[in-house]
């Protein structure tokens, strides 16, 4: 056994790696190993009771003793082994996955309508979202006092500086730069304190649009409705025209979307099966003479798209939150459909 025990000890002193400590453990404790074959050979029927005793005794301890240093040498070779370095390439990691980035369904819509007005000769401005009142009310037929300012729950800031609530706001704004003749968009942001449902957001974008040339009549205001959403929904989409009121036009029309959601049967979306979706009219001689343009010379529709409710429309998107919930697995759905 003290045999067994020296040339172990110096087995152990050479071994290197794991295979070779491997091998080691077969040839003393394995089914043909040393000390497995000193028990099975050892002849008991010569030996007294205390010897039997002594040696199994012995036995078990040097089977303990083998054991724990073939332990103690693994750790210690599992301790020295080189190790991948953190940065270094795995040539057999599975690939990451790369994320693409994609445009928010509103963005989509509004690039939509650009192209579509741009072809028919618009141009499109963009105007300031923080705006004064003047030309988000007073500019548009609006007086302080006037009851059609409650239409509107406005965020004021300080300096009679407001955030706009339309994108009507840049009516006289745009017209006082350029002039008449004009055809121009206005598509933003706009902003509103109002409560929240699936319809109504407190910030939701527009599109206004406006043309001002002589002998612009709601006939030419209807034919550019019809191919907008003609070409937006590339189908036949249901809408109806009725009267509205707007300070700044007259006459004024609310034009209505047969909610694409439900079909027209109402849901929480609609309510009752139509979307206001494009208000209208002919433009106000009040708003024109704002802008220094002779309303006996010339005459201008202006209408004002509900793009967050049109990219709703679109998409079916049941509801306006999800729109400004931040969720980047919103965007990801609709950049494939446009
Ligand atoms: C206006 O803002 C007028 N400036 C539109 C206009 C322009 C009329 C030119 C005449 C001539 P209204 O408040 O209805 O109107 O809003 C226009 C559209 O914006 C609505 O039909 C709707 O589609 C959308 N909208 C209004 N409020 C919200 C809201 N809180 N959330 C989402 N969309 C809204």
């Amino acid at each position: 056994m003290e045999k067994i025990k020296e040339l172990l000890l110096q087995a152990l002193s050479s071994a290197t790696s794991l295979d070779a400590l491997e091998k080691i453990r077969i040839d003393f404790l394995g089914r043909k190993g040393s000390i497995t074959t000193l028990a099975k050979n050892a002849d008991f029927s010569k030996m007294s009771v205390e010897e039997k005793k002594g040696f199994g005794q012995k036995l078990n301890e040097l089977k303990t003793f083998a054991t724990a240093k073939l332990v103690e040498m693994q750790e210690r070779l599992q301790a020295s082994a080189p190790r991948r370095k953190s940065n270094e390439l795995d040539l057999t990691a599975p690939g990451k996955g790369r994320r693409l980035g994609a445009l928010h369904p509103i963005t989509l819509a509004q690039m939509e309508l650009e192209d579509i007005f741009q072809g028919m000769g618009f141009s499109v401005v963009y105007g300031p979202e923080i705006e004064s009142e003047y030309f988000c009310f007073e500019a548009l037929n609006i007086p302080h006092d006037h009851p059609a300012r409650d239409m509107q729950d406005t965020f004021w800031l300080k300096n009679q500086l407001i955030l706009r609530t339309h994108t009507s706001a840049n009516q006289v704004r745009t017209l006082l730069r350029f002039g008449a003749p004009i055809r121009a968009i206005f598509p933003g942001r706009c902003f509103r304190y109002e409560s929240i449902d699936p319809s109504h957001e407190n910030t939701f974008y527009q599109c206004e649009g406006l043309v001002v040339d002589k002998n612009i009549s709601v006939a030419n205001l209807i034919a550019v409705m019809k191919t907008i959403l003609s070409q937006v929904f590339k189908r036949d989409v249901k809408v109806r025209l009725r009267p509205g009121y707007f300070p700044f036009v007259e006459p004024g029309f609310e034009l209505d979307l047969n909610c694409l959601i439900c079909g027209g049967k109402g849901c929480p979306t609609c309510g009752d099966g139509w979307i206001e979706l494009i208000p209208c009219g002919l433009i106000h001689p009040e708003v024109l003479r704002h802008a220094g343009i002779d309303p006996k010379e010339y005459s201008g529709f202006a209408f004002g798209v509900g793009l967050t409710r049109l990219a709703m429309m679109k998409f079916g998107i049941r509801d306006i939150r999800y729109l400004n919930c931040g969720d980047l697995r919103v965007n990801e759905q609709f950049s494939v459909l446009a």
